[in-house]
């Protein structure tokens, strides 16, 4: 059976949101069980979100200036997600998978700012030596299977790795495995078969994964009602027996709790979760996009809750933080940016000799 944790009312407001359905779910969604979070964590949770949103926004002006090629999916608005989810996990234990939106991920999963630039570059300083781009960021140490160009493409790959942890514990005696695996992907990719195949076999091994859909209503330009017969996707889960939830994407302390449930089954040998973020993308679908087919109105509608100004409002108004604690390091982050920037453009370059260095494992 699946279970909703969060619960909607199911009612609509008498006027029609401008957000539509959407807006409609998040405006009713209650999130009654927000993690608790302390001065330290509070502040490592605000902290990482806002390298995620300044980082995004120097990767924009350095495409618009032409230092940057190819394409290029920025993160802004979805925060709440990467740091709620990977925030909740244990970097360096438990596994990370992402799709091509995938900077800010690995940022959470702790790769460093200068080796994610140089990667945007093309320089042999980037976590994927520079081959891989935008797009297929991947980082061993930090435990990040990758980004993927094709929507779908990373599911399996972390259902592979869920499998592994599982294996080594159950067939190879390993106690100590007990890492879980978190992938990341969106609405409009649950309409792909990958999907359904591994929600049913993660089930059906009771697999130690988290599937985080991030719900930000547009698929390019494809509003998600217009693609798929049932848009609440967390309930899709119950086809397979599985826990689903949905959350507000937007609020980074119900992301964490309900992660922080999910992560809980999963180590304890309880299987994987569905867990439907809420939330939605503050730019274009890439940076070649004009974003010209969604509404004024809804864009500012989701503005109104950005993650970011929603934590600062949590942190200040229990007292934890003082708001010029969040300006210093908005600073240190601004500065943090600029000096990935300036060590990825006096990076080298891959040599040309070597275009096919790294295809295998052995190098
Ligand atoms: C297998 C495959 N089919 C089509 C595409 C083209 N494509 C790129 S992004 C995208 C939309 C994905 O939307 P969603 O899953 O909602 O992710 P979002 O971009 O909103 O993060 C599509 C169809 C692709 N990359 N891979
Ligand atoms: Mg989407």
């Amino acid at each position: 059976m699946s279970q909703k944790t969060s619960v909607s009312s199911g009612q609509t407001t008498a006027k029609p949101l401008a957000a539509g359905r959407h807006g409609e779910r998040i405006s009713t969604l209650i999130s009654s069980k927000r993690a608790k979070v302390d001065r330290q964590i509070g502040l490592e949770l605000f902290r990482d979100m806002t390298l995620g949103r300044r980082f995004e926004d120097k990767c924009a002006e350095m495409y618009y200036r032409g230092k940057m090629f190819g394409f290029v999916h920025l993160y802004n608005g979805q925060e709440a997600v990467s740091t709620g989810v990977i925030g909740a996990m244990k970097r360096q234990h438990d596994w990370f998978c992402s799709t091509y939106r995938d900077h800010v991920h690995a940022l959470s999963a702790g790769v460093p700012a200068r080796e994610v630039m140089s990667e945007l570059f093309g320089k042999e300083t980037g976590c994927s030596k520079g081959r891989g781009g935008s797009m297929h960021l991947f980082s061993q140490e930090h435990h990040l299977l990758g980004g993927f160009a094709f929507i779908g493409e990373g599911i399996p790959i972390a259902l592979g790795a869920a499998f592994t942890s599982r294996y080594k514990r159950d067939a190879l005696g390993d106690a100590s495995s007990n890492a879980v695996t978190a992938a990341f992907f969106g609405d409009g990719t649950c309409n792909n078969g990958q999907f359904f195949e591994c929600l049913n076999m993660a089930q059906l091994w009771q697999l130690p994964i988290l599937f985080v859909v991030e719900n930000n209503k547009w698929a390019i330009g494809m509003a998600h009602e217009r693609a798929t017969s049932e848009p609440e996707i967390w309930q899709k889960a119950a086809a397979f027996g599985m826990a689903g939830e949905e959350v507000d994407g937007m609020d980074v302390l119900a992301v964490r709790a309900a992660t922080q449930r999910a992560i809980k089954r999963a180590r304890a040998g309880e299987g994987p979760t569905l867990l439907e973020c809420l939330t939605y993308r503050f730019r274009g679908h890439s940076l070649a996009d004009p974003d010209e087919l969604r509404a004024e109105e809804e864009k500012q509608f989701w503005a109104k809750r950005d993650p970011l100004k929603a934590l600062e409002k949590d942190l200040t108004s229990e007292s934890l933080v003082r708001a010029d604690e969040l300006r210093a390091i908005e600073k240190e982050i601004d500065a943090e940016v600029n000096d990935c920037v300036e060590f990825a453009l006096a990076a080298a370059e891959p040599n040309a000799n070597e275009l096919t260095r790294y295809i295998w494992a052995e190098d």
